[in-house]
């Protein structure tokens, strides 16, 4: 077993060093609980849904753990203030943000003692965020599924560790040991996952979701909606190829996201992988079962360890 002492399990009051990405649509409740109740930090991914159906996720998730947890603020979400209002009433312990800069919450939600934890896809950004007070900083790098910014994982994480003296999450193309290795290498003191958490037994998406993963070879993902702005990584198929063909046609901002409109809420819920959105990593190609959160935690620290323990006899 990983045992080690950090800035982040101790800031968060975890076990180990490894968080549940807050994905939209995927990260419920059930899954957020069964990450905390294994060791790590849940989290439950808002996206873009109302107050009250991420009230009852919060709720599922008090009534499953007493273990920290986290609600994660997709910041082009309509829903964004009342969302941070909920989260200040509940006292959830802990707030992740993406997409976005979080400035004007930051304030309130630390007057009530919430850590907050923004996805920076800069230095720019992280060290402007540590100016604001905020607890830690994730590094997403671009092979991450979902919204992503320019920079590799391998690029960004080294940078932003020198960039803040706060702790750095590491995120994006972590799915093993050996990632969680390289995460610390680069003086990360954690990783978050997301793509891994998703063929997790807890997980409640779609089975053909899960399955897709699975199936995925490294070349499987492709990034859509370069245009727009807000470019999104996901699986090669129908959509995403129409997607392309738009773009390359040169289809209006507006008419790209007008097409993508529900697409994630039908692969996910629905199983339609071929005309949904299926947000992954570029790391699916390593994910080959499906297995309980607490086992994907077990495997990933103690084979961390068994890495480091190697690495240490080479020298
Ligand atoms: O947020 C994510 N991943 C997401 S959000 C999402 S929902 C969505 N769907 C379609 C279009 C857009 C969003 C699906 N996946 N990851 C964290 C993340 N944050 N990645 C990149 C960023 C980011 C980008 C720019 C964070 C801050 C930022 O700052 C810009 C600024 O305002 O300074």
């Amino acid at each position: 077993m990983l045992s080690i002492q950090n800035r982040i399990i101790q800031l968060l009051g975890i076990k180990y060093p490894v968080i549940q990405g807050g994905m939209a649509w995927v990260a419920t409740g059930e899954l957020a609980a069964a990450v905390s109740e294994a060791g790590g930090l849940g989290t439950i991914g808002a996206g873009n849904a109302p107050a009250g159906v991420i009230r009852e996720e919060i709720r599922k998730v008090k009534e499953k753990t007493d273990k920290p947890f986290a609600v994660n603020v997709m910041l082009l979400s309509p829903f964004v203030e009342e969302i941070i209002e909920l989260v200040i009433e509940e006292r959830v312990p802990v707030i992740t943000t993406g997409a976005g800069n979080p400035g004007k919450y930051i304030e309130k939600l630390k007057e009530i003692g919430t850590k907050v934890i923004p996805v920076v896809p800069s230095t720019a950004l992280a060290r402007r965020m540590e100016r604001l007070k905020v607890d830690a900083v994730i590094a997403e790098g671009a092979e991450s599924g979902g919204h992503i910014g320019e920079l590799t994982s391998m690029t960004l994480i080294p940078q932003i560790v020198d960039a803040v003296s706060i702790p750095v999450i590491a995120a994006g193309g972590i799915a093993d040991g050996r990632g969680l290795a390289a995460a610390l290498a680069l003086g990360a003191d954690a990783v978050q996952m997301g793509t891994r958490f998703v063929a997790c037994h807890e997980c409640t998406a779609h089975t053909n979701y899960k399955k897709a993963i699975i199936k995925a070879g490294d070349r499987d993902t492709v990034v859509t909606g370069r245009t727009t702005g807000h470019p999104v990584r996901n699986l090669r198929n129908f959509l995403s190829n129409k997607i392309n063909v738009m773009e390359k046609k040169g289809a209006s901002k507006e008419e790209i996201e007008e097409y993508g409109i529900g697409r994630l809420r039908i692969a996910v819920r629905e199983g339609n992988i071929k005309e949904g959105t299926v947000m992954l990593g570029q790391i699916a190609g390593l994910i080959s079962d499906i297995k309980p959160a607490e086992e994907i935690i077990n495997d990933i620290t103690n084979e961390a360890n068994t890495v480091i323990e190697k690495l240490r006899r080479i020298n």
